[in-house]
């Protein structure tokens, strides 16, 4: 099989992937509600990995919309440190795409025996484990990959707790524009091809740095898994303004710096791109606003996140293929994890 077949053809049909997904969403929408209506003293998204990243992106919008309190911890925490992560009754949201990652399915069994509240599941695999586990389980069969990188999977399942957070908030109004994304998504995945190509084959770079806020700190992390998961590079992610505090001494003319812009806080995301720039850093912006990778600025910014996906999935599919990588077979990487 040619290298990095399976990673192109999942980064480009996220599209599609997604406009199924939002049929699960919608199918399964009264089930999910009626659980996130529960009373609870603290919300949990928990997984591994890229669903580790995708449980902080997705705490920090269900906070956010919500007022709720809410955490995104890697699965382990939740199996080996349950008092440093739990207090009092929890509604957990365990994600992971094959369904049977040991370390997620050991802290929903713990929490499960220990009655610490109710579980939800999403995942991409409806015969695995994890998929029978939930009060509600979402099984979102379009997400499934035969590469070992997650691009596809990452970005259906996160759409599904995005919907979660969105009918948790009653936001109805938003709920229904997640139809728009597909569409916002291919316009993404036209912009982004043309630039990774580019960056991805200066092998020059030697170092990624991705500044995201907010709910966008969680797809900064992806990214930089991504990387390194891909295409063997040095990368690392920080909350944008965190960036001068120390991290900027990395600097130099062969770092690349992705800025994940937000709207609401961009004129200060932004000047720390520009400071960057100006120490010699390259830098690459991506947002509704004066960004190099423009996304829809008439999609809310509660639901633009999952736009952002495409572009560093790219650049570091792009940096693998001109490494001479394969992209689907990452370097002592298997699909799943078990102890
Ligand atoms: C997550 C995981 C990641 C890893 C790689 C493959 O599994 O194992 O830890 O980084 O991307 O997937 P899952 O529980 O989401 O299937």
């Amino acid at each position: 099989m040619e290298r990095g077949v399976h990673a192109r053809e999942e980064i480009y049909s996220q599209p599609e992937a997604w406009e199924a997904t939002l049929q699960v969403i919608e199918a399964q929408r009264k089930d999910v509600d009626a659980l996130t209506k529960g009373s609870y003293d603290q919300v949990i998204f928990t997984g591994c990995g890229s669903t580790y990243f995708l449980a902080q992106a997705a705490a920090a919008l269900f906070q956010d919309l919500t007022g709720r309190s809410a955490r995104g911890l890697p699965a382990s925490e939740l199996w080996l440190y349950p008092r440093s992560s739990f207090s009092g009754r929890t509604l957990l949201v365990a994600v992971s795409r094959s369904g049977e990652t040991s370390e997620t399915l050991r802290a929903c069994e713990a929490f499960l025996a220990d009655k610490r509240g109710s579980l939800i599941t999403y995942s991409n695999y409806g015969n695995m484990p994890l998929a029978k586990m939930g009060a509600v389980n979402v099984v979102i069969d379009a997400g499934q990959e035969q590469s070992v990188v997650q691009t596809r999977a990452f970005s259906t399942l996160y759409l599904g707790a995005v919907a979660l957070a969105l009918g948790a908030a009653g936001r109805n109004d938003l709920f229904a524009a997640l139809h728009k994304l597909p569409a916002a998504g291919r316009d993404v995945l036209k912009q982004a091809a043309a630039l990774a190509g580019g960056i991805g084959a200066d092998l020059s770079i030697d170092r990624f740095y991705f500044l995201g806020s907010g709910p966008r700190y969680g797809i900064a992390c992806e990214f930089s898994l991504k990387m390194k998961e891909m295409s063997l590079t040095h990368s690392e992610p920080f909350h944008s303004l965190e960036f001068r505090h120390g991290p900027m001494s990395m600097i130099t003319g062969s770092t690349q710096v992705v800025g994940l812009l937000s709207t609401s806080n961009g004129k200060y995301e932004s000047a720390v791109m520009a400071d960057m720039e100006a120490l010699g850093g390259r830098i690459l912006t991506i947002g509704a606003d004066q960004a190099t990778v423009r996304l829809d600025p008439a999609i809310d910014e509660a639901i633009r996140n999952v736009l952002y996906l495409p572009v560093g999935q790219l650049i570091a599919y792009e940096r693998a293929m001109s490494k001479g990588l394969n992209p689907d077979l990452p370097h002592n990487l298997d699909a799943v994890v078990k102890l």
